[in-house]
């Protein structure tokens, strides 16, 4: 059999596996995954790698122990792509095989990493696709005369199809390699910034009352690495503070422009502020409960001094999002804010550093802007928002939930006495009470802990009697308007969902 040198195939095999790698990285930048593949694998290895030995090696190495350790793995992964890139002299499938082994070893690497979840998964997807295209577009052209007369081209196989290919893979690896670094590197400096800052902000103590002491329930104060996050945004807005900038202009007697100093100079206003998404489901986990800290946004507006002819502001993100806000909820007595800090700390990227706004008793897409710059004053009907404009209703006040969270579903518990508990919100309204029915019967009064404000949610819990078998809970709650939550069963489009959240769970000797 003739065949073409062997060089080019490695050179395929290696020139693949980087392009796959750059795609990988870049996909892992976008999505601002904390590291790419390679990097999981490496942190494997040195989880992997004895105590002792590691020491020995940090050691002896010092600072360069993490960039040798990257360059060893790099330099290994080189000398797999280039086997690979030999073995599709025979058969593409045995190399595709090589790239599927490494693929899978980066999945583990990934899955085995603390708090992961199925998006970490894509740079893998993305990377193994690049690998095999990348593979067979380059060996193509080495294999097509592979076979015949080696004397027609005078090589025995296509050289200038497989040098145009190889050139384009390589820039296009480089592309993707500068793209991701360029992603990465915004973030790594404005995370860098955001972690010296000191800001004058506090760690609101979790009052006392707020805890119904039920094993299992949410805790009353989301940790802010479990705060569940929804935007928009395919590539993070990293926003350095000192580049920072909200115009508020419109329907206004004077346009006001505030830097980040002179928005933290101000005084600034604490409270603890449960958020929710209107695309919540009936029992979802959509909402959470922070110490927010910022300033008032009544403040700001009263300054620029808004005409009464304006109804609403319109709030736009640095990535463009925008939102529409009834300005009477802005100038109210209620704690609409600024937020600067979350739970003690500046903002984290992802919720909005350096600056976004919270509005208790809103839904977050007609509110709580993320990455805020600009508050233009305005009239409901001259503008049209972001989730306005597909279908979402242009105003989004939060509506009675309450979720049942202990036991949960599908849960076996010992018969006879079953405790019972969740949380159910309705911000800046507040919960008056909480009624839990037993397989359809009748409605029994819960313990609400009371947290001293209206604007977050409420724990609850009561106890039932259950015989041996199966059996259903449901919860509703009334605010302190005396409205009960409504068990007609509504989905989240277009204003927020309603219904009951009701559990199955068997009781079991
Ligand atoms: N810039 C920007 N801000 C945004 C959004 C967005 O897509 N982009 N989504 C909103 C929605 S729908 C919700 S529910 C909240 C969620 O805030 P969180 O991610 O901090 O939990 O942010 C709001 N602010
Ligand atoms: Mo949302």
């Amino acid at each position: 059999m003739v065949s073409s040198p062997r060089a080019p195939w490695a050179v395929s095999g290696v020139l693949a596996g980087l392009a796959g790698l750059a795609t990988s990285y870049a996909t892992a930048m976008l999505l601002t995954i904390r590291g790419s593949p390679v990097v999981a694998v490496s942190e494997l290895v040195i989880d992997l790698t004895p105590g002792p030995v590691a020491e020995r090696a940090i050691a002896f190495l010092g600072h360069w122990d993490k960039p040798l350790l990257l360059a060893a793995v790099l330099l290994i992964l080189g000398g797999l792509f280039a086997y690979a890139g030999l073995l599709a002299r025979r058969s593409w499938w045995r190399s595709s095989l090589v790239f599927v082994a490494l693929a899978v070893i980066g999945l583990v690497a990934v899955v085995l990493r603390p708090s992961t979840d199925v998006v970490d998964g894509l740079p893998i997807a993305v990377g193994l696709a690049t690998w095999l295209v990348a593979l067979s577009l380059l060996v193509r052209p080495l294999s097509r005369q592979t076979g015949t007369s080696a004397a027609e081209s005078g090589t025995g196989y296509d050289r200038r199809i497989f040098l145009i290919r190889a050139g384009i893979m390589g820039l296009t690896a480089v592309g993707f390699g500068v793209l991701g670094n360029a992603i990465g590197r915004g973030r790594s400096q404005v995370e860098r910034t955001r972690r010296l800052l000191k800001l004058p902000v506090r760690q609101g103590p979790v009052p006392a009352e707020a805890r119904i002491g039920l094993a299992g329930i949410s805790p009353w104060r989301t940790p802010t690495d479990r705060f569940y996050r929804i935007d928009t945004a395919l590539v993070v807005p990293t926003v350095d503070p000192a580049d920072w900038r909200l115009r508020i202009h419109g329907m206004v007697d004077r346009e006001v422009t505030l830097t980040y100093q002179s928005l933290i100079n101000r005084e600034i206003a604490e409270s603890w502020i449960t958020l929710n998404c209107v695309s919540n489901p009936v029992g979802g986990d959509l909402v959470g409960n922070a110490w927010w800290s910022g300033v008032r946004m009544a403040d700001l507006l009263a300054e620029a001094g808004v005409s009464a002819d304006a109804d609403a502001v319109l709030q736009t993100s640095e990535d463009g999002w925008t939102c529409g806000t009834p300005l009477s909820t802005l100038t109210d007595s209620r704690d609409a804010m600024l937020a600067i800090g979350m739970n003690g700390l500046p903002l984290p990227i992802d919720h909005g550093f350096p600056v976004r706004t919270i509005v208790p008793g809103l839904y977050g897409y007609v509110s709580a802007c993320k990455w805020v710059v600009d508050l233009e004053v305005t009239r409901f009907d001259r503008i049209e928002a972001y989730w306005t404009g597909k279908g979402w209703s242009e105003q989004g006040p939060v509506k009675i939930a309450s979720r049942v969270e202990v036991p949960t579903s599908g849960a076996q518990v010992p018969p006879g006495e079953v405790r019972i508990g969740g949380t159910a919100w309705m911000q800046h309204t507040g919960i008056e009470a909480v009624e839990v029915a037993l397989d359809g019967g009748a409605w029994q009064r819960a313990e609400v802990a009371n947290p001293g404000t209206d604007d977050t949610w409420v724990q609850w819990a009561t106890t039932v009697e259950v015989e041996p078998g199966e059996h259903e809970v449901r919860v509703r709650a009334t605010d302190r308007l005396g409205n009960v939550q409504t068990g007609v069963e509504r989905d989240v489009l277009p204003d927020g969902a309603t219904g009951w959240h009701t559990v199955s769970f068997t009781a079991d000797e």
